[in-house]
């Protein structure tokens, strides 16, 4: 076993090591090992200065977040930054990769901060429901001042070596790829130019400007909790950099401490490390064992409308040639038209400049009508109308043109991915690859894995995933897959209280007071709802089950009120585009409905109780995909919620939701509202054997 901090002598310059992959976590072993190094550099006549850096791909990412939560071990990061500072002699800091949180923190106990060029430091905790508790709160604001890390706390973004130059994170860019190298480089230096070292914990002036100020406080306070909606973190790390102009800096050491061990055992901070390592463990799905990725290097995109170009542009983006196929000269004009619109937007926003643009275009991309172009790709994913029959003649096309074993893909949201590959000679090779709107920014991908879907095809699609930095979540064949059909539940279950008296704003409301984005009406609009209207006509066409309740949003549909883009739709966005304003008529429509259908009425639902319901039923759907293994595991559905349908992450996702409240206390519920509706409500088995056996969604997430 390797030790986690490594100690050596070159000459007079002491070498301290931290290796602990694969991020260089500063877990106990860490911790305990960077205090013996220290004092074993204390200890050792002949070293004038310390270099302290991180073998292998990076600086310290940050502590140890396996630990969170678990019984205290070992000496306290805070503890360790501390001594560090305190040693006599200088400790020269080299940062690689990544310095973030913890790391970041140890390397402002160090006297001198080298960051190698690329590298990147900041302080990511809110990320995870925390804040800096290793003195990043007290020491960052007494070295570039409050605003300046504020602003980097409360977003917890990354900083570039350049910008933590100009900003006096960082003394010096060194033009070097070993840490090691130059480390002794700058070590040498510090020694040899006798060059001053500083401790942050001693320097006033910056604090001093700001004591007593609550005013400018309360003005980032006021402003970091309108950005947070919801999140505690951010706003409590505001409270601890006050602390910091107020306090001595042992004294608000030690408020920074509790602050961040109440964050850590909030639930907030719980969920939000839920959502972290399950976007990790999502994508080790089984065909990844023993099924090998097909290099990518020409992709096919069949179709230029709006999934089509967006599904082209991510191609482009990671730098895959895309060839894309029209029907007809027009639509491929129209589909070269979409694709340039995004890139030049992104001009206009500064993104990138027409250089890159012309690259895209003019290297990588080709538009044609003629499918045998698709001959040399290696994927080709298929963007074209929402019908079987489509879809199906397209892939016995592309049985003829595509090479043998190229990966033939769908971007259905809801059709049966059977039915596409058995047009074809090698179902094998066929898949779903379910991206979302807009598919150039959307995170999430359904990768659909049909019957015959060998494991090479799979694991091709998470590799491509990866490629266009998506998260890729493996779905089993079923109409809508994971999220569009839990998506679908959650509707009816809105729909219903709107039939049963409560209004579509009301509705908006809660779940925007929940912490999602925009409600489903809002959603609904924005997506255009005509959308909805097309899926519900197929179903009902195939025979709709159950109880209907959508009449409310077919009336607008079938009116042409689709949303934004026709002006009206559930709101009236006549005064404002955006945001829209309650539609009367909508209303009136309602009441209509309600009244011809002679639903029982039971008056406007509390916010409380509509997420009561909105969850329960979207909890329950997520519950039965998984006991259908249409979804592997709990948290292959939480991320799917987070990365596709706004599901605010400080929840976890609606798995991880029902772990916090109580599974039994969700299986109460749905038993209550069942009595209405049996069918609906029908509590599924999953959750019914979990809670008989005192287990919740956690104990399946492995
Ligand atoms: C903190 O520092 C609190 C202090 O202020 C106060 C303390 C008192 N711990 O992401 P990857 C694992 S809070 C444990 O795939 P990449 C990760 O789960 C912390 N494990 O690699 C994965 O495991 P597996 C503040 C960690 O190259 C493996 O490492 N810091 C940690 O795409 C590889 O990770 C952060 O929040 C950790 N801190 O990205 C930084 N970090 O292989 C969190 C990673 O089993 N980390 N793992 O699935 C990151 O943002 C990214 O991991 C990083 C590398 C950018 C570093």
């Amino acid at each position: 076993m390797t030790n986690a901090v490594n100690t050596s002598l070159q000459g007079d310059i002491f070498l301290i090591e931290i290796n602990n992959p694969p991020v260089n976590a500063a877990s106990a072993a860490v911790r305990e090992g960077v205090i013996d190094a220290i004092r074993q550099f204390a200890a050792e006549d002949k070293a004038k200065a310390a270099v302290l850096y991180g073998a292998g791909r990076t600086f310290v990412a940050g502590a140890d977040i396996r630990e969170f939560g678990k019984l205290p071990a070992g000496p306290m990061l805070p503890e360790v930054v501390q001594i560090v500072e305190d040693s006599e002699k200088p400790v020269v800091c080299i940062i690689h990769g990544t310095a973030l949180g913890g790391g970041l923190e140890l390397a402002l106990g160090s006297h001198v901060r080298v960051a190698l060029k690329g590298s990147k430091v900041g302080l990511p905790e809110v990320a995870i429901g925390v804040m800096p508790g290793a003195s990043g709160t007290q020491r960052l604001p007494r070295l570039i001042g409050f605003e300046a890390a504020a602003e980097i706390i409360a977003t917890g973004r990354q900083v570039s070596a350049k910008e933590a130059l100009q900003l006096g994170i960082v003394d010096a860019i060194e033009d070097m790829d070993d840490p090691k190298a130059a480390g002794i480089a700058a070590a040498r230096r510090v020694i040899d130019q006798n060059l001053p070292v500083r401790r942050l914990s001693k320097m006033d002036e910056k604090v001093q400007a700001h004591k007593g100020d609550t005013a400018f406080f309360d003005a980032i306070r006021a402003d970091v909790k309108k950005k947070a909606r919801g999140q505690i973190a951010p706003v409590r790390a505001i409270d601890a950099l006050e602390n910091a102009a107020n306090m001595p800096f042992d004294e608000g050491m030690t408020a920074e401490r509790e602050i961040f061990m109440e964050l850590m055992n909030s639930d907030q901070s719980k969920a939000l490390r839920h959502a972290f390592f399950a976007e990790r463990e999502v994508a080790k799905v089984p065909e990844l064992a023993n099924g090998t990725p097909k290099e990518i290097k020409q992709a096919g995109v069949i179709g230029g409308g709006t999934m089509g170009s967006g599904i082209t542009l991510s191609m482009l983006f990671a730098g895959i040639p895309v060839t894309m196929v029209e029907r007809d000269e027009e639509s491929a004009a129209r589909g070269k038209a979409n694709v340039l619109k995004v890139l030049d937007d992104g001009i206009k926003k500064g993104r990138y400049d027409e250089a890159y643009r012309d690259n895209l275009m003019n290297t990588l991309y080709k538009v044609t009508t003629d499918f045998e172009a698709l001959g040399d790709c290696d994927i080709i994913i298929e963007a074209a109308f929402e019908m079987l029959e489509v879809k199906q003649d397209l892939f016995r096309t592309l049985d003829k043109v595509a090479r043998k074993d190229a990966i033939l893909a769908s971007n259905t949201s809801y059709l049966d991915i059977n039915k596409i590959a058995s047009v074809t000679s090698r179902p094998e090779n066929v898949l779903g690859l379910h991206f979302f709107s807009p598919a150039h920014i959307m995170k999430l991908l359904e990768v659909v894995v049909a019957d015959k879907t060998s494991a090479d095809a799979v694991a091709t699609g998470f590799a491509l995933a990866k490629k266009l930095k998506k998260i890729g979540v493996r779905a089993g064949v079923c109409d809508g897959f994971i999220g569009n059909r839990i998506l679908e539940v959650y509707m009816k279950a809105a729909a219903f209280m709107v039939e049963e008296g409560t209004s579509p704003y009301a509705i908006d409301k809660a779940v925007v007071g929940f912490g999602y984005p925009m409600g489903p009406h809002q959603m609904g609009d924005l997506a255009g709802l005509d959308i909805g209207l097309m899926s519900r006509k197929r179903r009902i066409a195939e025979g709709y089950k159950g109880r209907y309740a959508f009449e409310y949003l077919d009336w607008l549909g079938e009116k042409g009120d689709l949303g934004q883009k026709t002006g009206r739709g559930c709101y009236d966005y006549s005064a404002d585009p955006r945001k829209g304003a309650e539609n009367p008529e909508f209303l009136a429509a309602i009441e209509q409905i309600r009244k011809e259908k002679g639903i029982p009425q039971k008056g406007e639902l509390s916010s409380d109780e509509i997420m009561r319901r909105y969850m329960a039923a979207m909890i329950n759907e997520g519950a039965k995909v998984v006991e259908e293994g249409i979804a592997l595991r709990p948290l292959d559905v939480d991320i799917v919620m987070l990365s596709g349908y706004g599901s605010p992450r400080w929840r976890g996702g609606p798995m991880h939701y029902a772990d916090t409240i109580g599974l039994d206390k969700v299986l109460a519920d749905l038993n209550e509202f069942a009595k209405e509706d049996p069918v609906f409500w029908k509590p599924a088995k999953l959750i019914e054997d979990l809670v008989a056996k005192g287990e919740n969604f956690s104990s399946l997430n492995g």
